[in-house]
């Protein structure tokens, strides 16, 4: 049996429903309603003011949960403590400027905060640190995960600290070797699935085991890790909002996770004003572009999703509704972009000295786009999250060279 927490508890993500069950509750759906679940912890007593001190002073600190850029924001976390958290020091990845980029995307200015830079070369490291300490504190002994490769490469990771056997579904030549390679050297047992990243998911969710635990974006303890990369950044920005924060969206477990961490920002008073989330898809997986467009009630699938940029070659979303309420709640935007315009981009990003895989560069081609419609100002304060390293996804350097001079 687990300790029992009062501070963090469940609860339905959809407004309407809102039926709250124990942190500890089995299960990712609302038992009410079916929609997924999301944490929700009180952050205490401390004034914003008070946070932010806090916060900057763990930057000089050499305690292990201060050291990682997830759990030096725990106030907003659910409780771990220290001697039961399995963290690798993910976070502190920098704020770097654009040079080249900013001018191609045609802006005054324009920043990255690269999340590729983390353990295991992906923003997912952010919530297996979470999600994997939970896994530990609820007794699982198997952590499981459908994937087209970096989230099967951080759990791989972090089931290897925690002791835990990681089984991952992968779809059969829709994961890039290197993050195959990863998973196999974090010691997960592979299971290869015929059909794309949605299939693998479906397959999983079959498994009748009920004793793994299931560590994709449906898991809500890893969109709580997710969120602290919105918090990090906003930290490094001396906690002036952006004006508009730019990510990838595949599976739309990280824009609910940025979504959800501007709502409680904003209602603790650490925001000044909302920053505006632009989700970027590729064009031949852009389910939330087509749900959107569609009035946002109903998700509309794209049965077989097609993109170079292979870590978000996803049909069916299933965090969308959360990517929505994200939408509506900051005022934002979604639209796709073609693998072309993800190459050009990405290879105008290594000229700038940044190395990305294709899905990051999804971000850049967005902004390029947007500002040239006048949607975004020259002048905007705009942050765009890179979320995969170079190396996750060489082939698609190899491929494209001499293809298009960015
Ligand atoms: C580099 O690893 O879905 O919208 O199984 O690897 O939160 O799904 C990866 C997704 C963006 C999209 N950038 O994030 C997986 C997987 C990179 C990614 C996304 C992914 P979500």
């Amino acid at each position: 049996m687990v300790s029992s927490d009062t501070r963090s508890r469940l609860c339905c993500s959809e407004a309407g429903c809102g039926k709250s069950v124990p942190r500890d509750f089995r299960g990712y759906s609302c038992p009410a309603c079916g929609n997924l679940l999301q944490v929700v912890t009180d952050p205490g007593p401390d004034s914003p003011e008070r946070l932010k001190q806090v916060w900057r002073e763990r930057r000089g600190s050499n305690h292990l949960l201060d050291t990682s850029g997830v759990w030096r924001y725990r106030e907003f976390l659910p409780y771990a403590p220290g001697d039961e958290v399995f963290s690798l020091s993910e976070g502190n990845v920098p704020l770097l400027p654009g040079q080249k980029t900013a001018q191609y995307g045609g802006l005054e200015r324009l920043w990255f905060k690269h999340l590729g830079w983390n353990p295991t070369g992906s923003f997912k490291d952010l919530g297996m640190t979470v999600a994997v300490t939970e896994a530990a504190r609820r007794g699982a002994k198997v952590v499981a995960c459908a994937s087209t490769g970096n989230t099967a490469a951080s759990m791989a990771a972090y089931a290897a600290r925690a002791g835990l056997r990681a089984r991952v579904y992968l779809p059969r030549g829709g994961a890039a070797g290197p993050k195959l390679a990863q998973a196999l050297d974090f010691g997960a047992e592979i299971q290869q699935v015929e059909g794309n990243f949605d299939d693998a998911l479906r397959q999983l969710m079959a498994e009748p085991d009920p004793d793994i635990y299931f560590l994709n974006s449906i898991n809500p303890f890893r969109i709580e890790g997710q969120k602290t990369a919105i918090f990090e950044l906003l930290d490094q920005m001396d906690w002036n909002p952006p004006d508009f924060i730019v990510l990838p969206g595949g599976n739309l477990g990280n824009s609910a996770a940025f979504g959800k961490a501007i709502e409680e920002l904003s209602a603790a008073g650490l925001l000044a004003r909302i920053p505006r989330l632009v989700i970027v898809q590729a064009q031949g997986s852009n389910a939330l572009v087509r749900t959107v467009r569609a009035g946002g009630r109903a998700l509309e699938v794209v049965p077989n999703p097609q993109t170079l940029a292979s870590a978000i070659r996803i049909g069916e979303p299933k965090s969308w509704k959360k990517a929505v309420r994200a939408l509506r709640f900051t005022n934002g935007l979604v639209l796709d972009v073609t693998d072309d315009e993800i190459i050009a981009a990405k290879q105008v990003l290594g000229r700038d000295g940044i190395g990305s895989e294709p899905a990051s560069a999804t971000t850049l081609a967005g902004v390029r786009r947007l500002a040239a419609e006048g949607v975004i100002d020259r002048s905007a304060t705009v942050v765009a999250f890179l979320t995969g390293h170079a190396l996750k996804d060489t082939d698609a350097i190899l491929n494209s060279v001499g293809r298009r001079d960015g």
